[in-house]
């Protein structure tokens, strides 16, 4: 059995949860085909925490495919994020009360990793499935980005056999309710159904699809 890895984070911002943990522990100890088993972390939203946190189920499950998810409230469709840049730059503090400014997450890494999952196959699925989403070419500079630039970065410099990618989510309508100006939404069977998908589409395809993901702003 191979391992596929799903990521959430606990909540933050004051928010009472967090959709992402939400979603991939529902899907914990599911199987994905004959030859697939996913196995669902939560991970702390703290920036000195949660690559530990990672790296130590990738080396005790030395999952095939991982996917991290995280909340991006005011985004409207499930976003599959193409890059990760080597920037933290919180907005707000994290977790533990700490708010680095513009620092580098690897001193003398990359400036940027791809992801290796296939995201315009995964977003054309999703789409046809009737779900929005879309390529999004910013992961932020919060605990998300720091998370997913940290997944490629040990993905690369250990030559794992493993792809790797980022999932920014919308807000649950219950969150959305509590904005005061509101904010878009999807629910959490949709998110489920979602990562389902999106995973089937990426075990279906070892390349992605050459087609029109970009934006024009
Ligand atoms: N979203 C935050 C961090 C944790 C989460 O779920 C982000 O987008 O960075």
């Amino acid at each position: 059995m191979k391992t596929i890895l799903l990521t959430g984070f606990e909540p933050f911002g004051g928010e009472p949860l967090n959709p992402s943990w939400e979603a991939v522990r529902r899907l914990d100890g599911q199987h994905l085909g004959e030859q697939h088993l996913i196995r669902a972390v939560r991970l702390s939203c703290v920036f000195d925490l949660a690559l530990a946190e990672l790296e130590a189920e990738l080396t005790q499950h030395q999952p095939v495919l991982v996917l991290a998810v995280g909340q991006a409230g005011g985004r409207c469709e499930l976003s599959l994020e193409r890059v990760a840049i080597n920037l933290d730059d919180a907005r707000i503090p994290d977790n533990a009360g700490a708010q680095p400014i513009d620092r580098p997450i690897v001193a003398d890494g990359p400036a940027a990793y791809f992801t290796t999952l296939p995201i315009k196959a995964m977003v054309l699925a999703l789409r046809e499935a009737g779900l929005p989403a879309a390529v999004s070419y910013s992961a932020g500079t919060y605990v998300c980005n720091h998370l997913f630039y940290g997944l490629m970065h040990r993905i690369a410099r250990d030559g794992l056999r493993c792809r790797g990618g980022f999932l920014h989510i919308p807000y649950l309508p219950e969150q959305a309710a509590r904005q005061p100006t509101g904010a878009p939404s999807m629910s959490l069977t949709q998110i489920v159904q979602g990562l389902t998908i999106g995973l089937d589409a990426a075990l279906n395809h070892e390349q992605d699809l050459a087609i029109g993901g970009g934006t024009t702003h």
